[in-house]
């Protein structure tokens, strides 16, 4: 494997050294304790989740196995639905190895998106509270995630060059962090091929290194988040968790901020985007991706060009 740090810790409190050394920095951290006055973790339980929005209706992803989702099968995969006193009830049952088949996650769970309240779960908007260092004008998106033990995500880095603020108000979680800059031993699906160009090919809990080889080089963070504290991700940083608690529930901040630094992958959506553009379908709507796919289907040329750019200056795997 290649070199593994540890997530740098700090005090949670202190948000001006976190600007000044992280924030400002793009460089991930822990910090610990950051929210242990939020009453959320004082309050979320199942018998209190169940009160306040059991009753209503939630979107989840099904995978076959503990890893969500899985992107060679994301077309096929819709998300499933229930009230969420079912969902919990499912999670928490004797089955954990069914339980962890299922992962309700700030994609589909949302307390705001784009500045409109989610009324399924306005009951628990007074349980926490947006960090004062963000900018509220600039969270895209306030996500909700309930899960039981071992549930992992899929090796990623979140859409739209957002920010992530990750918050554990219950349970705890292994989080592994890869410098965007780490993409060429992770062998991202490519954008030219309309595939899930966020997402590595490579399935980190069980990697086929014949297939790729590269990945034994990959450098990472390791670190673990336990209730009372918040992860910093910065934008484009690849990551994935994975969910040690019984019960573990987070709340993330996705926003915009400042901050751009320049990398593979930020250089690879930027030169994706201005492809889309010069095709009139720019926009990051699901239209305009599903139309782009079309497109790129039908067009060899236009898709081995964009293929070779994005192999030879983006995602080099020598
Ligand atoms: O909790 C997880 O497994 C993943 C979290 C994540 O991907 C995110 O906060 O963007
Ligand atoms: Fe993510």
């Amino acid at each position: 494997m290649g070199h593994i740090k540890d997530i740098a810790k700090i005090d949670g409190k202190d948000f001006s050294e976190f600007t000044h050394n992280y924030l400002n920095t793009a460089t991930p951290v822990i910090l610990k304790g950051a929210i242990s006055e939020w009453p959320a973790i004082k309050n979320w339980n199942p018998d209190y989740l169940t009160e306040k929005i059991g009753n209503h209706t939630v979107r989840y992803k099904k995978s076959e196995t503990n890893v969500h989702p899985i992107p060679q099968k994301m077309e096929d995969t819709r998300p499933t639905e229930s009230l969420f006193s079912e969902y919990l009830k499912t999670i928490l049952s004797e089955d954990s190895a069914e339980a962890a088949k299922y992962c309700l996650s700030g994609d589909e769970a949302y307390f705001s998106n784009e500045g409109v309240t989610n009324p399924n779960f306005v009951s628990l908007l007074s349980d926490f509270s947006i960090p004062s260092f963000m900018d509220k004008n600039k969270i895209e998106r306030i996500g909700f995630w309930v899960t039981s033990k071992n549930v992992s995500s899929w090796l990623h880095y979140d859409g739209g060059a957002l920010c992530n603020i990750n918050a554990q108000v219950r349970g705890k979680k292994t989080v592994y962090l890869f410098d965007p800059d780490e993409s060429k031993n992770l062998y991202m699906f490519l954008a030219a091929r309309g595939e899930a160009h966020h997402f590595s090919q490579v399935n980190y809990l069980n990697p086929d290194l014949d297939v790729f080889p590269k990945y034994k080089d990959a450098n990472y963070f390791l670190g673990e988040i336990e209730a009372g504290d918040m992860l910093y991700i910065p934008k484009y940083w690849i990551h994935t968790f994975f969910h040690t608690g019984d019960l573990n529930i987070n709340v993330n901040f996705w926003w915009k901020n400042n901050v751009f630094p320049l990398n593979s992958l930020s250089a690879r959506d930027n030169f994706v985007e201005h492809c889309r553009n010069a095709y009139n379908l720019g926009g990051r709507t699901r239209e305009n991706m599903i139309n782009f796919k079309k497109l790129l289907s039908k067009n060899s040329t236009i898709q081995n060009v964009m293929e070779k750019v994005e192999k030879s200056f983006f995602l080099p795997q020598k």
